[in-house]
């Protein structure tokens, strides 16, 4: 930052004389926020004006969707506020997904939405619409300015209770209410740490930790919200306990590490499915067991029943809410993990005894797995290897486990919603938090390239990379214009093959190979991403694979966006949602036949 925006970047101190756009700018930097993703609108043009002489960037996105996943993807690596704003009525409808998406992820990302204003509303006039309704579900915190006196006040408000309830935050304001006069001072930002929990569950707990003879940990969000892997790692090197990271959250355990056992649910890894099932005491550090990521895979029923389950989330409610628990603490990931390794440090612990017959079975467990894994070339169902014969394309393995070997140091990678994008879970590995970007719970289609580009303006020095599918990237390919326009640069790998593969596969399992919708006929995407002014590239060799993905990271360094399209053939991974299909029945008999 250069010195001029330095001394902008101070905050009036102590009250004073203001409009209500500059106590609003004002609190925007007493927050910290020096990036805003949107789209220009007249609503809010009183407060935008002065954005440059607060240090505030505007970053002019092509779609609203796209500023909101922008923000997502600024707060998951930069554990800072993401913030947009939106033209009232179709601006801020437009955000809707984006902050569903965002409210699964846990992102604390404050979207700004002015309304029409106080003197027009519910006359049914322009670009108007109940702003509060709509999110009230998917946020964390909704303020609304219902005086433009309260201006700061709420505007603060905000962005402490995104920060503390870890989600999305509506900051609603009227448009009239930007324009008048007020006396305020600026409110300091309220941060509010969280201990390590109740001391009597953290005993209890130690307690069932020290008498564990196979206790495995899962390491969740938490541990990243909390900046806590330092302490998992101390914790797990304490127990000699096997760790297995939660569903789409592989960056919350060093995957070079000895103790590492790769991600569980979909697409997971066996190896941390086999040892989690063998657990005797499961530690839930920082995760709220989603469904998704405790359910079988591969046919292995993996979650152990028996098992005692201590569950550590910084919300309360998930504790016991998925699959029952023996202890629930209601405490920071890093603070409980650290208050644990120092009840336990000095113990004897049961899982001393028997450490090097443990040890054995984590190897050998992680070399299996590392060996199917590397001998699994291709799909190997009828559908898929009937689909791949012949075809000069990639076996979508192979392009995967290609990437990750060239995957650069530091890498932030986001993944969208679909069947490769899925498929790649096992071949995702970090070294590092706030790495791994995925669509979380939420799971739109079109939210990883977004995603890519905010973590990009956060976090400039580090390569950001999205995967996603063909068909996803319909829904997203607009903002190539915003990489284009403000030089951000990132790499997408586009996964061709030619279908919305991931839904494909429901049809080959379930319906008889009935093909609706699924088949999509595309453009040169590398073509198209030329004429955007971003660089584009095909490849259709393994062999390549590599060599593009770090000339693409060295291109992110002179803001040039590249796209890379990658050939591969129609065959399908496992389905996400066998739990939720059954074959079909029909009664009628004009659908007799649509069995
Ligand atoms: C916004 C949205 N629309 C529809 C879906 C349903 N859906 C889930 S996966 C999928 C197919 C994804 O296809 P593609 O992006 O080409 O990836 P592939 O499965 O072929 O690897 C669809 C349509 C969704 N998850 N999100
Ligand atoms: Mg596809």
């Amino acid at each position: 930052m250069n010195d001029m925006t330095q001394a902008n970047r101070k905050v009036v101190q102590g009250k004073q004389r203001m409009t209500p756009s500059e106590a609003f700018v004002e609190t925007l930097v007493s927050q910290g926020v020096t990036d805003v993703f949107g789209i220009v609108g007249s609503a809010y043009m009183d407060a935008l004006d002065i954005f440059p002489a607060a240090g505030i960037r505007f970053i002019p996105v092509a779609h609203e969707q796209g500023a909101i996943h922008m923000a997502d993807g600024y707060s998951r690596v930069s554990g800072r506020h993401g913030v947009c704003i939106a033209q009232n009525g179709p601006g801020v409808t437009n955000f809707v997904t984006g902050v569903a998406a965002a409210y699964w992820a846990h992102s604390p990302v404050v979207f700004i939405t002015p309304e029409t204003g106080s003197m027009g509303i519910g006359l049914g006039g322009f670009q108007e619409t109940e702003q509060l309704p709509i999110f009230s579900k998917i946020t964390k915190f909704q303020g609304h300015v219902n005086n433009p006196k309260r201006m700061a006040e709420i505007t603060a408000r905000c962005f402490d209770r995104a920060m503390l309830d870890l989600g999305p935050a509506q900051l609603n304001i009227p448009r009239d209410y930007f324009y008048g006069d007020l006396e305020c001072e600026i409110p300091k930002p309220v941060r509010i740490g969280r201990g390590p929990g109740d001391p009597a569950a953290l005993d209890e707990a130690a307690k069932l930790l020290a008498s564990a003879k196979f206790p495995v940990i899962v390491s969740g969000g938490g541990v990243i919200f909390s900046n806590g892997m330092k302490e998992a790692v101390a914790l797990a090197e304490l127990l000699h306990a096997p760790v297995a990271t939660s569903y789409l959250h592989n960056d919350t355990f060093p995957a070079s590490h000895p103790l590492w056992a790769g991600p569980l649910g979909y697409q997971g890894a066996k190896a941390a499915m086999k040892l989690i099932s063998q657990a005797d005491v499961v530690l839930a550090l920082g995760t709220r067991l989603g469904p998704f990521g405790t359910l079988p895979q591969y046919g292995i029923e993996y979650w152990p029943k028996n098992a005692k389950i201590i569950q550590i989330d910084a919300d309360a409610h998930m504790l016991g809410l998925v699959r029952p628990i023996s202890v629930g603490i209601n405490g920071d990931a890093r603070a409980a993990a650290a208050a644990l390794v120092e009840r336990l440090k000095g113990q004897s612990l049961a899982c001393q005894q028997n450490k090097a017959e443990r040890d054995a079975t984590i190897k050998s467990e992680k070399a299996a797995w590392e060996k199917e894994l590397g001998d699994w070339a291709h799909e190997t169902d009828a559908y898929s290897v009937e689909i791949a014969k012949g075809s000069s394309a990639m076996h979508p393995r192979q392009m995967l486990r290609a990437l990750e070997r060239a995957m650069p140091r530091h890498a932030m990678v986001s993944t969208d919603i679909g069947n490769i994008c899925s498929v790649a879970n096992s071949y995702l590995r970090f070294e590092e938090p706030r790495s791994m970007l995925a669509a979380m719970s939420f799971g739109n289609c079109g939210y990883a390239f977004p995603v890519a580009c905010g973590a990009k303006v956060a976090c400039p020095d580090r390569p950001a990379i999205a995967y996603v599918g063909d068909g996803a990237w319909g829904i997203s390919l607009n903002e190539m214009l915003t990489c284009a326009r403000e030089k951000i640069g990132v790499t997408v790998i586009v996964f061709n093959n030619g279908q919305w593969g991931a839904e494909k596969k429901n049809h080959v399992d379930f319906y008889s190979r009935r093909y609706q919708g699924v088949e999509l006929e595309n453009p040169s995407w590398a073509a198209i991403a030329r004429s955007f002014g971003c660089e584009g590239v095909v490849v259709d060799k393994v062999g390549d694979v590599g060599a593009a993905l770090q000339e693409s990271v060295k291109r992110q360094a002179e803001g040039k966006a590249t796209i890379i399209e990658m050939m591969v053939t129609k065959e399908l991974g496992d389905p996400f949602r066998r739990d939720a299909l059954s074959v079909p029945v029909r009664h009628l008999e004009k659908y007799k036949a649509f069995v």
